[in-house]
Order: C-alpha cells, then sequence, then structure tokens
C-alpha cells in the first residue's frame, strides 16, 4: 500500500487550545504522525511516497479564496509559538502556528495525491495527513483543521465517478457536510459520537439529512459513548448499507483513532484489534479507496492501531 507522507507538517507544532477560555495542552501535534510513519516503514506492504504539488485551483474547488488568503497572510506574521485568528474561525481549539498554512497545504496535497494514484488504478491508497481536515468548511478552520483534505480528494474524484465519503473519526466532520450538503454527486456517511455532548456540538444529529439536490445524500448515525466493537458494528452495518446503495465509482475514508478505547479526547471503547475488524468490514465494499488520516490523539498507540487497521488493506 502507497502512503503519501511529507514532513512538512513538523513546521504546524500548536501548543495549546483554549477549553472554556482555559488553556489546555494542545493534542494535535506532529508526534502523531511520526509515530504512525515509524510503525508502517518497516513493515511489509507499505511503501512511503512524496505528495506531488498541486496548483491552488484544487484547494479553491473547496475553500473561498479571501480564506486562503487571510489563513497565508495571518500565518506569516506569527513569529514563534501561537496566536489565534479573529476571523474565519469556528472555536478556540484552532491556533495559528507559523507552519499552519504551508502544513495544511500539504496535507490536502497528501490526500489529492492519494486520489490522483486512485485514479491511475491502485485500489487503495493512505494520505498520512496532518493537519486533519474534516471540520474545516469551504470559509472556516475549526477542530485543529484548517483546509479539508478529504473534501479536496473527494471534489478531485468527483469529476470520473459517483464519491462516497465514510468518516469513521469520533467526531462529526460538519465541514465535509457542509461542503457537499446540497450536492448528490458526492455522498457523506458519518459514525460519530453525539453532538449533544461533544465537540462540534452544532451538527451530525441523525435529522441532518442534506438539502435541495442533496436531500438524502446525507447520512449521519450517532454511537453510543462507551461503544465497543459489536455495538460499533451493528451501526456500521447500516452505514456500509447507504453506501452499497448510493454504488459509488470511489469511497474516501476520513479515518480517525480517537474511537480508541484510550484517546484523551474521544469516549468510545475501541480496542487496537477491533480496527483490524473494522476496517475488514468497510474493506468488503470492494471500492477503489482514497484514506485519510483525521484525528486520534493516544500517541503510544497510534503507530499499531493504524498497522491494525491498515494490514487489511494492505492485502488487497
Ligand atoms: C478534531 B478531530 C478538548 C477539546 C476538544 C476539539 C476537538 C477537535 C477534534 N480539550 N475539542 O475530529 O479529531
Ligand atoms: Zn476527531
Amino acid at each position: 500500500m502507497l502512503v503519501v507522507y511529507s514532513d512538512i507538517h513538523e513546521t504546524h507544532a500548536p501548543v495549546y487550545e483554549l477549553y472554556e477560555g482555559n488553556v489546555v495542552q494542545h493534542v494535535e501535534v506532529p508526534d502523531r504522525v511520526e509515530t504512525i510513519r515509524s510503525a508502517l516503514k518497516d513493515l511489509p506492504n507499505f511503501e512511503i511516497v512524496e505528495p506531488r504539488s498541486f496548483s491552488d485551483s484544487e484547494l479553491l474547488s473547496i475553500h473561498e479564496n479571501r480564506y486562503k488568503n487571510y489563513l497565508r497572510a495571518q500565518t506569516k506574521s506569527v513569529r514563534s509559538g501561537q496566536r489565534f485568528a479573529s476571523l474565519y474561525i469556528q472555536d478556540s481549539y484552532t491556533p495559528l502556528t507559523k507552519g499552519a498554512y504551508k502544513a495544511a497545504r500539504s496535507a490536502a496535497e497528501c490526500a489529492l495525491t492519494a486520489a490522483q494514484l486512485v485514479l491511475e488504478g491502485s485500489t487503495v491508497v493512505y494520505a498520512l495527513s496532518r493537519p486533519p481536515g474534516h471540520h474545516a468548511e469551504t470559509e472556516s478552520m475549526g477542530g485543529y483543521c484548517y483546509f479539508n483534505n478529504a473534501a479536496i480528494a473527494s471534489e478531485y474524484l468527483s469529476k470520473k465517478g459517483k464519491v462516497a465519503i465514510l468518516d469513521i473519526d469520533f467526531h462529526h466532520g460538519n465541514g465535509t457536510q457542509q461542503i457537499f450538503y446540497d450536492r448528490r454527486d458526492v455522498l457523506y456517511v458519518s459514525l460519530h459520537a453525539d453532538p449533544t455532548t461533544s465537540f462540534p456540538y452544532k451538527t451530525g444529529f441523525s435529522g441532518e439529512v442534506g438539502v435541495g439536490a442533496g436531500e438524502g445524500y446525507t447520512h449521519n448515525f450517532i454511537v453510543p459513548n462507551d461503544s465497543t466493537l459489536l455495538g460499533y458494528q451493528e451501526i456500521l452495518t447500516k452505514a456500509l448499507d447507504k453506501i452499497r446503495q448510493y454504488n459509488p465509482a470511489y469511497l474516501v475514508l476520513s479515518l480517525g483513532f480517537d474511537t480508541y478505547h484510550r484517546d484523551p479526547i474521544g469516549g468510545f471503547s475501541l480496542q487496537t484489534s477491533d480496527f483490524a475488524r473494522i476496517s475488514r468490514q468497510i474493506n468488503e465494499l470492494e471500492i477503489p479507496t482514497v484514506i485519510v488520516q483525521e484525528g486520534g490523539y493516544f500517541i503510544p498507540d497510534l503507530g499499531s492501531n493504524a498497522a491494525a487497521f491498515l494490514s487489511e488493506y494492505a492485502r488487497r
């Protein structure tokens, strides 16, 4: 399996977030991706490749130009450490660092490269991207996300055929939902924690089903807190049925490991070996797939969780 990775992400190293106004250590740190990379690099069946470069047009197919320019200009003026933007921002969890723009752009290029490789005939490619993307909306950063990597890759693939996005991060992908809410050529299916009590709080309820031409092409499945594999897989089966009915040409998987039982900000009870079972179930779809890394914050076990999940795919 090809793994698309660039070390540019390291220039984006958030230090703290403001949680209810209090300074809290940031969990979305460079070590996340480094620990996954080192777990995969010595495994057979994995090959790490650099992202290709893309012009701004792919990024601008999803994000507003003025938002992109704002992010670039604002990060340029960060000297060291971090600060917070005043505009185009959803929350106080998503700081500007010196490298945020470059890293986010590179993460999008990882996802785009993975999409391109799938169009060229690979059955599955993994974008080891950071910062994550699924909370980023057309015109705003939020939830540690700046550009929506999975949405940018999906838009790219949608020129060639119908795309289904399956989002299995612990949190609802409000950005991805917003971007494709009125479209039927890209299906959005998400399994996540109850937004009544979990981030992003405002969206992800089961009554949100899309609008206009997109009505019926968004599906939100709420997974109860403390769910273990059995309960999780029951809901996953329903989500996968929606994807089968849609019969897409491509699958984009927004993959989060914050569903792990030891995750510091998650609330489910999945174990390392469960990730292999879950990926086997998704793999049964047999659709050409771009996997895009989203969350997952328990660094000591991130490498083994990624290896457990991806090794099932690497058999393909
Ligand atoms: C990003 B992704 C904890 C507050 C956490 C933000 C969560 C962002 C998750 N101090 N709030 O979906 O993994
Ligand atoms: Zn998450």
